[in-house]
């Protein structure tokens, strides 16, 4: 243990937990077996999440239940990991299946690219994991304070590489792993360790980290990933379409607190460079961070816990020193790379060795069958016929991939029967740009609506757009129903964070790329505000932009931002 955390005067309740609770076991097992209670204790909610799972309420149900005497409605979510998020056509079909026979029945594609299945009851949770697990699909660490699913680039028709470096994201995730086998004995009833050691975690410990911990990689000229947004970003620097090494930035993290100054989002910053020639070096830098940040994060104080924190009270000399003394080797001088687009490719793509990928739109991540769009039948039918991959995007999207060329048809003629061809290519440029969170009525620490309400205000400001005659133009917006930032508002040209109900600040001045945080403009504006707003806005935009810049840099050039 370090002396940083031998001296820590008092450690948050969350550090307690963790350190008694027998390699994150504390009472689950029994817990689950409680029948009198839809929840579970709140030491073990703490710990569940290490297990990929949050206990929730149905928050639209809270006022009824109460007036009869009810305990809320409580049921888990789980998010599954999935580096680089990637399915298998029969890992589809039974995410599909688990989904309806145990959950609410939609799939929500986050926007760290894998999926969160809400509603589950207590009584459903172990049979969940446990079908998860027939189709070689795992929960653990999609929470915690544990290094998350690890993002990468999507669309592998972009790059070359990028089959090599999605690579790197299951074995950053797999190397990041905790040693316990408390998932395996907990969810899925596999024998008791009787020998402990087995389980010692050099990394973790006892006390895992003092935070959760993220990365993602990034394949430039495309940011879709948000690279920067992530504790430790990776960026592919590529020269003749070969992988030469990665520049390694750190201290990215968006979660803020409303009023408190001490919280803020923050961009990575590069501190260096690692070639790629040399796996052992990648993957010691990384683990190397880590451990860092384990040993030198906050612990008393969750809200300054992150890495960002960390970063900034140290410095990136510091963590240079740092690593260069526990690696064993320095980072090399950062290299150049340009960011230039944060899209994805919506429609069909071709990759370098004659495969095809749909990027297909799907609002808010939100797959289910509506009463206009069967979504969830249709991707259920291209699953069945196996000829296609489902890759996740970072911006809440699906791509159907890897489709031989004799296939393309097959699966084109399906998306053309449930109108899924028309559904993407009719979505306006700014909706196909937009990220809501999940917000109501599940999250419980939601201030706002947001996926449920997003489409309808953007269909209010889709009106001004075309009436401004900027409709083509791919706008970023994001939402979220309070500043924790899971929808990356903070880095979207139009952010909105929700403060109240139907309350959202306004945040402009964010850049197309990924590489400037916006700031707030206006603050509590309802929806007449801000379409009242945005129509000045628009206007102006409309009136006075130089040729080719984006909405963003407008507004910055405006000084479209509270002082
Ligand atoms: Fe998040 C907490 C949903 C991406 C920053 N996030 C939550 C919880 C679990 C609420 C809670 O703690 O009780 C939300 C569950 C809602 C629900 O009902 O499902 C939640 N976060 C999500 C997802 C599902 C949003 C989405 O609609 O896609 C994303 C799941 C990602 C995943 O698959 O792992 C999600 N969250 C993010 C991101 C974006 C990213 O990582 O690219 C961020 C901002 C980046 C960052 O981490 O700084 C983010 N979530 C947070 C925070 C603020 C953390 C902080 O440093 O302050 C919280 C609150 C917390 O941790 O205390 C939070
Ligand atoms: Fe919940 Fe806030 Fe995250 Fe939205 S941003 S999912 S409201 S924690």
């Amino acid at each position: 243990m370090s002396e940083t955390t031998k001296i820590s005067p008092n450690l948050s309740s969350t550090e307690r937990i963790k350190q008694k609770s027998d390699g994150l076991r504390g009472t689950l097992a029994e817990g689950l077996l409680d029948e009198l209670t839809g929840a579970i204790s709140d030491d073990d909610q703490a710990l569940v999440k290490f297990h990929g799972m949050y206990l929730q309420d149905d928050r639209d149900r809270r006022e009824e239940r109460a007036e009869k005497k009810l305990e809320r409605l409580f049921a888990f979510m789980i998010r599954l990991r999935i580096p680089g998020g990637f399915l298998t056509p029969e890992q589809y079909i039974a995410l599909h299946h688990v989904a309806g026979e145990h959950s609410t029945g939609t799939i929500k594609i986050t926007t760290r690219q894998t999926i969160q299945l809400h509603g589950i009851l207590k009584s459903h949770a172990k049979p969940t994991i446990k079908a998860f697990s027939a189709a070689k699909l795992d929960s653990i660490s999609a929470c915690g304070d544990v290094n998350r699913n690890v993002t990468c680039a999507a669309h592998p028709a972009q790059s070359p590489i990028h089959a090599q470096v999605h690579a790197f994201a299951a074995r950053i995730s797999e190397m990041l792993l905790p040693k316990t086998k408390a998932y395996y004995e907990i969810w899925l009833d596999q024998e008791k360790l009787t020998d402990k050691s087995e389980e010692e975690d050099a990394l973790y410990q006892d006390r895992y980290l003092p935070r959760k911990f993220k990365i993602g990689i990034a394949i430039p000229p495309n940011n879709e990933v948000d690279v920067l947004t992530n504790d430790l970003g990776l960026i592919a620097i590529i020269e003749n379409d070969v992988l030469l090494g990665f520049n390694v930035a750190i201290g990215g993290g968006l979660g803020a607190t409303h009023g408190n100054a001490e919280t803020y989002p923050r961009l990575a910053s590069v501190i260096g460079y690692v070639p790629a020639n040399d796996d052992d070096r990648l993957f010691k830098a990384i683990y190397t961070i880590v451990t860092i940040q384990r040993d030198y994060g906050n612990r008393s104080d969750r809200k300054l816990a992150r890495l960002k924190y960390t970063l900034d009270k140290y410095g990136a000399d510091f963590f240079r020193e740092e690593i260069a003394k526990r690696a064993g080797f320095a980072l090399e001088p950062a290299r150049p790379y340009v960011f230039n687009e944060r899209v994805d490719y919506f429609g069909w793509q071709q990759n370098h060795q004659g495969l095809w990928y749909y990027t297909l739109f799907i609002e808010s991540g939100r797959v289910y069958d509506s009463e206009t769009l069967a979504l969830k039948t249709a991707l259920l039918e291209i699953a069945g016929i196996g000829k296609a991959n489902f890759r996740f995007t970072t911006n809440q999207g699906l791509i159907l991939a890897d489709i031989k060329k004799k296939d393309k048809a097959l699966i084109n003629g399906i998306l053309e029967k449930y109108q899924l061809l028309a559904h993407t290519e009719n979505a306006s440029a700014i909706r196909k740009n937009s990220i809501a969170c999940v917000a109501l009525p599940t999250c419980g620490l939601a201030l706002a609506e947001s996926q449920r309400y997003l489409p309808t205000l953007l269909t209010h400001i889709e009106k001004l757009l075309t009436a401004h005659e900027l409709d083509k133009e791919a706008i970023i917006l994001r939402m979220t129903g309070c500043p924790n930032g899971c929808g990356r508002p903070y880095a979207a040209e139009i952010g909105f964070v929700g403060t109240g109900p139907g309350k959202y600040n306004l945040h402009l001045c964010g850049d197309h790329e990924g590489t400037r945080l916006n700031r707030i403009y206006k603050e509590n504006l309802d929806e007449a505000t801000i379409l009242k707003e945005l129509d000045v806005l628009f206007w102006l935009y409309k009136k006075e932009r130089i040729t080719g810049e984006s909405f963003g840099d407008f507004a910055l050039r405006q000084k479209w931002y509270k002082a």
